[in-house]
């Protein structure tokens, strides 16, 4: 079957959708609201227009089709009334829920929070691994839920929460589906070894890494590109950024760290998203500090804080250094922070306000601890060069007729074995 995308065939035709939230009982009715924004935003990300939104309070969702019956029927009608054919609930549904759902409302597409975001995902994604990564998880999430028809899968390909990497693979039977499974994570096993790989030669190399993590959209692709020209695509998009990237950022001292740009974070973000994009996020816990960027000008500020903070201590990440970003401050700060003060500082990313001393910042977490020395090595010891080379920041080396002078950043432990070399220290 080849592959339609409904939006790309008719860009300025959009999809129509109806989103559908239920406020349970004891929940916040503003934190329910603030998510239901983010499932509109979600929505045009993929390439949708949204037709109507539709909240019912309820005491429990219903475990046939999560909404209660009457407001099925209500559903069923607007449908049928605006020939609007997808429904995007803001939840996870289950299998049969979706199966119950689409058979009551009859020739309607019904697509949960989860199934939105890989879509998004699916269609962001650009490097092998961040493909791979999302066919895995799109076979594990939705073509269960897509099967729940049984006549499910011919209908792949048709919008919004079917398309995918896999998605010309995914109209054969389960057995392909699982054989697929099996060589998909077999393949991301192999690229999570070269990534270890990479990983501990740059630890090797003492060089300090710090990873930009953060709410989807808070300017972390613009506040990389604007230190180092990295040349990332930022644009006004949720999920913009899906593969890491990595870039030397020469600080002010001489001394050079890696910034590595990571996939947002988002509000709901079920678990098994996390698990499917381990890898990738293991950049922040691989880190030695974390820069959290947050938009200030968000009245939700407060709560992307929260749930970044929430994601990185679920990440096993909370021990490292944390300097809180409030970007965007072109714009205006939308409510105080509730971070301690002194691990926060006001950006503009796109202005370049502010800047100037989060590098200061940045240099003052990466040679804590550390110092700079001028070291002199005679003629027959000249292969210790090569053990700052790989343990320190080399600054400068310059070979003379007596042997070597290096400049360089380390640590104690380095300054240490190299003791008796130190010239100026
Ligand atoms: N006014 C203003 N806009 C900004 C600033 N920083 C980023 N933006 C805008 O915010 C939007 C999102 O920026 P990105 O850099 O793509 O955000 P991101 O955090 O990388 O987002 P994802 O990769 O989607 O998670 C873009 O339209 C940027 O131009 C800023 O300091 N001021
Ligand atoms: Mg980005």
């Amino acid at each position: 079957m080849k592959t339609e995308n409904l939006f790309e065939q008719n860009k300025h035709e959009k999809q129509e959708v109806i989103l559908v939230s239920v406020m349970e009982k004891g929940t916040d009715r503003h934190e329910c609201e603030a998510s239901f924004d983010e499932l509109e935003r979600l929505a045009e990300t993929a390439g949708a227009s949204v037709y109507a939104r539709m909240t019912q309070e309820k005491e429990n969702p219903d475990p046939r089709t999560f909404i209660g019956s009457g407001k099925v029927q209500e559903l069923k009608t607007l449908c049928e009334n605006s020939g609007v054919k997808v429904v995007i609930f803001d939840h996870e549904l289950s299998p049969s829920q979706i199966k119950n759902l689409e058979n009551d409302l009859a020739d309607v597409q019904v697509i949960d929070r989860s199934m939105l975001i890989l879509d998004i995902f699916a269609l962001h994604a650009t490097s092998g691994e961040g493909k791979l990564q999302v066919e895995l998880a799109q076979l594990k999430y939705t073509v269960p839920r897509l099967m729940g028809q049984g006549t499910a899968l011919s209908r792949l390909g048709g919008g919004i929460g079917t398309r995918g990497p896999g998605e010309s693979k995914l109209e054969t039977d389960r057995r392909h589906v699982k054989r697929r499974m099996d060589a998909l994570e077999a393949a991301l096993e192999e690229l999570a070894k070269n990534r270890a790989v990479q990983r501990s030669s740059r630890d090797r190399s003492g060089i300090f890494k710090i990873a930009i993590a953060g709410y989807t959209n808070a300017g972390k692709s613009t506040l990389l590109n604007r230190l180092t020209d990295a040349g990332i695509l930022a644009e006004d998009k949720l999920f913009a950024t899906l593969d890491p990237t990595t870039r030397k950022f020469e600080l002010p001292c001489g001394e050079e760290i890696l910034l590595t740009d990571t996939v947002g974070f988002i509000r709901n973000l079920p678990h098994h998203l996390i698990r499917a994009f381990r890898s990738t996020l293991d950049e922040v816990c691989y880190a030695d500090a974390i820069l959290v960027v947050i938009d200030a000008s968000d009245p939700e500020s407060i709560a992307q804080v929260d749930v970044t903070r929430s994601l990185i201590d679920e990440l096993g990440a909370s021990d490292k250094p944390v300097l809180f970003v409030y970007n965007k401050c072109d714009r205006g700060i939308a409510s105080h922070p509730m971070t301690p003060s002194d691990q926060n500082i006001f950006i503009s990313a796109v202005t370049g306000e502010g800047t100037e001393e989060l590098v200061s910042r940045l240099e003052a977490l990466a040679t804590a601890g550390k110092k700079r020395y001028v070291f002199a090595f005679p003629n027959d010891k000249l292969g210790l060069v090569n053990t700052l080379y790989s343990e320190a920041n080399v600054i400068d080396a310059e070979y003379t007729e007596n042997g070597a002078l290096v400049t360089a950043v380390c640590d104690k432990k380095t300054a240490g074995k190299l003791a008796r070399y130190i010239k100026e220290a």
